[in-house]
């Protein structure tokens, strides 16, 4: 689309052109992504960050040095003057200032509305409490072996908008309920919600608000990847719209079945790829390419071409990524098990009991939510982190419990404890905020531990 095409959407859509005032609220690299496709477009803008110095502001004035900042606090009088806020996905709507603004007829915008008004190629929208980045990462290489252009981001890591380019030809765009929360205009071609279960609530209204900004990921007409297993993701099927479901327990749509003797991934009566050839660990990572396999037929790709790009994934790091053996005991990193649900998933996988490292900041979560699987399937528990004591409360002495600092020394301390045979499972049930950079340097952390055993 050129560059007059989508102004004249913006405005039609957004109200939104030379004559507006934007804030750009957060400098993180959601806010540098909107700051600069509102320069492109010649759309008045400033930005604000609540922190003193946001890492991104000395990015954003050497390639634009006029632009107006605000930061060490949010300026009541910078939102005073704004028709339109594009707030980062991490900052609160709450922000009495930004309440404010609204109460007073500033709209309301994400990036991911102008992303929306910003190309005519097909966008996938993929969101859900787990397995958004798996299966955002499988469609794009599966896109990738249909020989289509594709461009995967959003919340996976690129801001959406530094996606845009005239060559690509699809866009899978990764959405988080904070995301979805702020989005007025997504019409994409596939949507899905992979499932929904406890997380955030401390950002959202309740389990039923985090639930209703899922399916916002659905608005506009496209074709609905519904979760069959998930009432409350199957609940949100929309009479007259063309739906496709997944599901690894029953014989629905994209599905897993016994066929001659071995089980298949199948669409309806058609065998598509064994389980046995897709290289990922857990009956959730089967659902994640049911799902992928969903999307990519209403895209649509090549069904020969989907199959093998499933075939070649190797997983994501910090997803039940296997980190070493040493001397007859598996490692196990799954760090980006930041709630209750990715950790139950993981837990299930398993036929044998594990030791469980688990613990950090449960974002508001019910923990009882964890304790059947955990009394099931874990033999020791080791706990660290900001709620480690209300995790423990919760296990009662149901598991065998140790309390630690940290990842490090948990896996010291598991280290004295393991027989072989063993499995230890990072996947902690809680963001790492309260300890760490992001769940990444969680991860790493708990390698260079496991390392320095091999070592
Ligand atoms: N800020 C304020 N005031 C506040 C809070 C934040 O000014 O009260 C400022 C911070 O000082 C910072 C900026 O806002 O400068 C950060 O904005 P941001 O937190 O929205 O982060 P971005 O760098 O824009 O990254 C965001 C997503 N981050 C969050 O949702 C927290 C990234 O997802 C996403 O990859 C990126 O946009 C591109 O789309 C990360 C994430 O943790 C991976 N997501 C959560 C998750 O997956 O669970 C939702
Ligand atoms: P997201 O982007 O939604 O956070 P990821 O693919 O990064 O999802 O996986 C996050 C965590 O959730 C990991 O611990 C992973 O093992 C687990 N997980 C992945 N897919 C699923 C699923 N379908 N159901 C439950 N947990 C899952």
């Amino acid at each position: 689309m050129d560059r007059e095409a989508i102004s004249k959407l913006l405005d039609n859509t957004l109200s939104l052109n030379q004559d507006s005032k934007v804030l750009v609220v957060g400098l993180g690299d959601t806010g540098l992504s909107v700051a600069k496709y509102l320069y492109t477009q010649a759309i008045p803008f400033a930005v604000i960050d609540s922190r003193d110095k946001p890492p991104l502001n000395d990015a954003l004035l050497a390639d634009y040095p006029d632009t107006p900042v605000f930061t060490g606090g949010f300026d009541e009088a910078a939102f005073r003057v704004a028709t339109h806020l594009v707030v980062s996905p991490g900052v609160s709507l709450q922000e009495v200032s930004i309440q404010k603004a609204l109460g007073a007829g500033a709209k309301l915008l994400s990036d991911i509305d102008l992303f929306a008004c910003s190309t005519d190629k097909p966008i996938v929208a993929i969101t859900g409490s787990n397995g958004k980045s798996t299966v955002t990462t499988m469609l794009g290489d599966m896109g990738i072996a249909a020989g289509v252009k594709t461009a995967i981001g959003g919340n996976l890591g690129t801001p959406a908008l530094d996606l845009l380019n005239e060559n690509n030809e699809l866009y899978v765009i990764e959405l988080s309920s904070f995301q979805l929360e702020r989005v007025s205009s997504l019409n994409a071609k596939v949507a899905t919600v992979l499932n929904v279960s406890a997380d955030h609530l401390d950002r959202h209204d309740g389990f039923k608000g985090y639930a209703q900004e899922k399916q916002k990921v659905f608005s506009g007409n496209g074709v609905m990847v519904l979760n069959a297993d998930d009432p409350i993701v199957k609940a949100m099927q929309i009479e007259g719209r063309e739906a496709k479901f997944f599901s690894v327990k029953s014989n629905i749509g994209f599905h897993l079945q016994q066929y001659q003797g071995e089980n298949w991934l199948m669409h309806k009566q058609q065998p598509l790829i064994r389980q046995q050839e897709i290289p990922l660990e857990g009956l959730h990572n089967v659902a994640n390419a049911l799902a992928a396999l969903a999307i990519g037929s209403a895209v649509p790709l090549d069904e020969k071409a989907m199959c093998d790009a499933l075939r070649k994934f190797k997983g994501l790091e910090h997803r039940m990524q296997r980190v070493a053996n040493v001397k007859g005991v598996s490692w196990i990193n799954d760090s980006k098990a930041t709630n209750i649900g990715a950790c139950v998933a993981a837990l299930q996988g398993y036929n044998k009991k594990v030791i469980l490292i688990a613990g950090g900041d449960a974002k508001g979560a019910d923990i009882n939510e964890l304790i059947p699987v955990v009394k099931e399937k874990v033999k020791t528990i080791v706990l660290m982190g900001k709620d480690a004591d209300i995790i423990d409360a919760a296990i009662n002495g149901s598991v065998p419990t140790y309390k630690v600092k940290n990842v490090k020394q948990a896996v010291k301390l598991v280290s004295t404890l393991v027989t072989e045979g063993d499995s230890v499972l990072l996947s902690p049930a809680c963001a790492s905020i309260d300890q760490y950079k992001n769940y990444q340097d969680r991860g790493d952390k708990f390698t260079s531990a496991v390392m320095e055993l091999v070592a």
